[in-house]
């Protein structure tokens, strides 16, 4: 068998370490929810006040290559994004929020693991379909975590962190899994020609053909369909998320849907290229391609926060919506857009790294409010851990904080600090600073005074960039020191 004897290792033969703050909200948290909850009841806890603590539900919908200007309230000039305009009025926006990757795959893995992906994915950025590697499955996921609680989890849409059965998200804390293993650009290796590429408005031209992108869509480990059928991927990933959202939502009227608190990680294939819409929604003008697709997903979006207001869980469920990178600019009217940004994905100048990030709970976050504070995708881990009353008992050290009381408006984000990586880490950002390092060359920014990273200050100051350059490469010795190996099939 070629089965790795990594998976077969249970996650507590592994350090364990205790990596995030204990819950924010203490008094609403008692030891009774500790356990598991029975099947078919909502874990609730009284607490000394004789409050129910009842878990809260987490979903997290994940754009590819959505650019920071790409939604009407983060300023978009020709995309209109009604659903996710209401969640921000209804909401929190985040305007400095990083992913901790400007590509795919890194990204992903610093989402999950709430680590800088330097630690948990080695120098890997993208994992292609030769690829023998994966995020390693001891890895503690936010899945693997909510799951202690009794969470009922599912990931729907594009993996992109090993697409071998022992990388899939049902190796990493997920029950079910339902989606594209890695970018809808690249095929199944038994199909290794890979259509020319760039040719965008020749495919948008035939959208019958999308079958010549071979990429394969999984149901938990086995291949469901192959070629998928981009054209209706965003809508079946929908509909995937809102059956999960119904079969757990405990509705009373049916009585028949199990009460269980879940997370739902909904991770579009889209607005990467290339880019497809159901027929209906088809336009062959080339140059609405991205923005109708961006439409598309706002009208899907809308369709799960109608699912959560009709089943009443609106008051109860966080969702936070935000990309993995950047635009993909030199693909034009097929990519999206990074204003007031500098460049985009694939870049560790803004533009690359900074993402719209829209967060809703109801009663829970305030309503219009919005932040500039710093805040990553690597502190989504912490976070959820807080909110959700849990002490994340992760394979090592992480590098994500607590914002759940930032994310509530009741403090100033704690982080003032975060490293930009590609490959390698190259810039560090400091309170309103930042340093870019290219081989010896280094760029100063104020980013509150220049937030398109258009005047270079290095010269100016450079007791500055001496300070930032050796905080750089402290914090990025600590988390090379820490490093974790990376999931290897055996030979
Ligand atoms: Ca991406």
């Amino acid at each position: 068998m070629k089965y790795l004897t990594l998976f077969l290792i249970h996650y507590s033969l592994f350090t364990i370490h205790d990596s995030a703050a204990a819950p924010a909200d203490e008094q609403r948290v008692t030891k009774g929810n500790a356990s598991a909850p029975e099947q078919g009841k909502r874990p609730a806890a009284e607490s000394s006040q004789g409050k129910r603590f009842i878990q809260p539900n987490f979903i997290i919908i994940f754009t590819d290559d959505q650019g920071y200007q790409d939604l009407s309230c983060f300023g978009s000039e020709d995309i209109k994004t009604p659903h996710i305009d209401r969640m921000a009025n209804e909401g929190r926006m985040l305007t400095s929020f990083y992913s901790a990757n400007p590509v795919c795959s890194a990204s992903r893995a610093a989402l999950m693991t709430g680590c800088y992906p330097r630690r948990v994915l080695d120098t890997r950025v993208v994992l292609f379909p030769k690829d023998n590697v994966g995020l390693h499955p001891g890895e503690t996921t936010i899945a693997d975590m909510l799951k202690t609680k009794g969470y009922a989890t599912a990931c729907v849409g594009k993996w992109h962190l090993g697409h071998h059965p022992e990388f899939l998200p049902t190796a990493q804390g997920f029950d079910s899994y339902f989606g594209i293993p890695y970018s809808n650009d690249m095929s199944h290796p038994a199909d290794a020609k890979r259509p020319r590429y760039g040719k965008w408005d020749e495919y948008w031209s035939k959208p019958k053909e999308s079958g010549v992108w071979k990429t394969p869509l999984i149901e938990n480990e086995k291949i469901l369909e192959h070629p998928v059928d981009q054209r209706t991927i965003t809508r079946r990933y929908t509909d995937k998320a809102i059956e999960f959202i119904k079969a757990n939502s405990g509705r009373e009227l049916a009585g028949q849907t199990p009460h269980r608190p879940f997370f739902l990680y909904l991770a579009h294939s889209m607005p990467h290229v290339p880019l497809y819409l159901p027929d209906e929604l088809y336009n062959p003008d080339p140059k609405r391609a991205y923005i109708s697709v961006i439409e598309h997903i706002d009208a899907e979006v809308g369709r799960v926060l109608d699912t959560l207001r009709k089943e009443g869980l609106d008051k109860n469920t966080y969702v936070i919506f935000t990309s993995d990178n950047g635009p993909w600019l030199r693909f034009k009217h097929h990519a999206g857009k990074a204003g007031p940004l500098r460049d985009g994905k694939g870049s560790t100048f803004e533009g690359g790294m900074r993402v719209p990030c829209v967060t809703w709970a109801p009663g829970r976050i305030p309503a219009n409010s919005k932040s500039n504070d710093m805040a990553s995708t690597i502190d989504l881990l912490p976070t959820i851990a807080s909110i959700a009353g849990i002490e994340p008992k992760t394979k090592g050290p992480i590098d994500g904080l607590n914002l759940a009381d930032f994310l509530h408006a009741k403090s100033p984000s704690p982080r003032t600090e975060f490293l930009y990586y590609r490959a390698q880490i190259d810039s560090i950002r400091q309170g309103d600073w930042k340093l870019r390092q290219q081989g010896k060359a280094h760029q100063l920014y104020n980013l509150a005074e220049d937030i398109g990273e258009r005047k270079n200050l290095a010269k100016k100051h450079p007791e500055k960039v001496a300070a930032l350059k050796a905080r750089m490469e402290e914090l990025n010795a600590e988390v090379i020191a820490g490093a974790r190996p990376l999931g290897q099939l055996a030979d």
